[in-house]
């Protein structure tokens, strides 16, 4: 199979500077079925294909591709597999504000309200007439609070377990500037929280590992409530305020008494794009989960084929 794919057929958008590219044609075939068996048989028997479309020389660390399906649900607009340059997403917040623009760039769509298939559920999203794509996300929650770890190098660092649709580590108290400037120190420091909480097995709910660290510090932005730091599965870090992240961070908000039902949560990226949030609690939710819902904008900024040339050494991507 690998020999016999050439051509990818591709759509590239940003959400708040991060990267999304949609694949529409030359995928794998992945048969039907629940979008989390379908992402199974990626991951074990196309799991090159991954790493053609995101990896270098033609993608980048910070490229999150987004494998479009047919849905299994009728009542979904579309179905997606979200990857990165190391592995699978549940659920990508930016990527699916990015998924909604492309899919309305293809005229697949139109204002209104989508429901979206992932591996990790139904999600839906609205495509405004002003562009904006509102998401709303998966149930989310916190599941540890206040959780202490040893980081070589800088002693104890507390923390908070959340699920936005991925796993989080949540860290408000880090005395680190949350700059581009300092973006190498904070990728090292939140690499070093990753490698302390998981040699210290703190996981999420069903023993998951906890993939996504997320610092927070004060915004300069006026009505803006906070900026962070996302350091992502595969060492890079999101350009977007992270939809999952924001998502975790309104559950931990919430379970702390600081975020209501219906208010607004402002969170800006480390680059300065800004995500609108907000959450419902609906009846027959588990006390402390919430609805979490984001706002945002994508620009598509390319389209074309990816080419696999066989005489390409390189053309599954450079794997570490
Ligand atoms: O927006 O949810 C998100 C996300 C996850 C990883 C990168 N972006």
């Amino acid at each position: 199979m690998r020999e016999q794919v050439s051509r990818v057929r591709i759509i590239d958008s940003h959400t708040g500077g991060e990267p999304t590219r949609v694949v529409i044609a030359g995928g794998p075939a992945l048969g039907g079925g629940p979008l989390s068996a379908r992402l199974a048989r990626f991951r074990e028997e196309f799991d090159w294909f991954r790493s053609a479309v995101v990896n270098e020389p033609r993608g980048s660390d910070a490229v999150v591709g987004a494998l479009l399906c047919e849905p299994e649900d009728p009542s979904c607009t579309a179905g997606v597999i979200f990857f990165n340059n190391v592995g699978y997403l549940g659920m990508c917040g930016h990527g699916t504000i990015g998924l909604l623009v492309t899919l309305k760039h293809l005229g697949r769509l139109k204002p209104g309200e989508h429901q979206i298939e992932t591996p990790v559920g139904n999600v839906t999203a609205r495509l405004h007439e002003t562009g904006e794509v509102s998401v709303d996300n998966v149930e989310s929650y916190r599941t540890g609070a206040g959780i202490g770890v040893d980081v070589p190098g800088h002693g104890l660092v507390t923390g908070d377990v959340a699920w936005g649709g991925n796993w989080f580590f949540l860290v408000n108290e880090h005395g680190m500037e949350i700059s581009l400037e300092n973006v190498e120190r904070l990728t090292e420091f939140t690499w070093q929280i990753r490698q302390a909480i998981t040699r210290a097995g703190i996981r999420g709910k069903n023993g998951e590992e906890i993939d996504h660290i997320e610092l927070f510090g004060p915004s300069k932005i006026p009505g803006v409530n906070s900026r962070n730091f996302v350091l992502c599965p595969g060492k890079s870090y999101d350009r977007s305020p992270c939809g999952t992240g924001t998502c975790a961070k309104m559950a931990c908000l919430y379970a702390d008494g600081k975020l209501k039902e219906g208010a607004i949560w402002r969170q800006e990226s480390i680059v300065g794009s800004v995500f609108e949030g907000s959450i419902k609690i609906q009846d027959g939710m588990r006390d402390g989960h919430v609805h979490p819902s984001i706002k945002g904008t994508a620009y598509i900024d390319a389209e074309g084929d990816l080419i696999l040339d066989e005489n390409d050494p390189f053309r599954f991507g450079i794997t570490k």
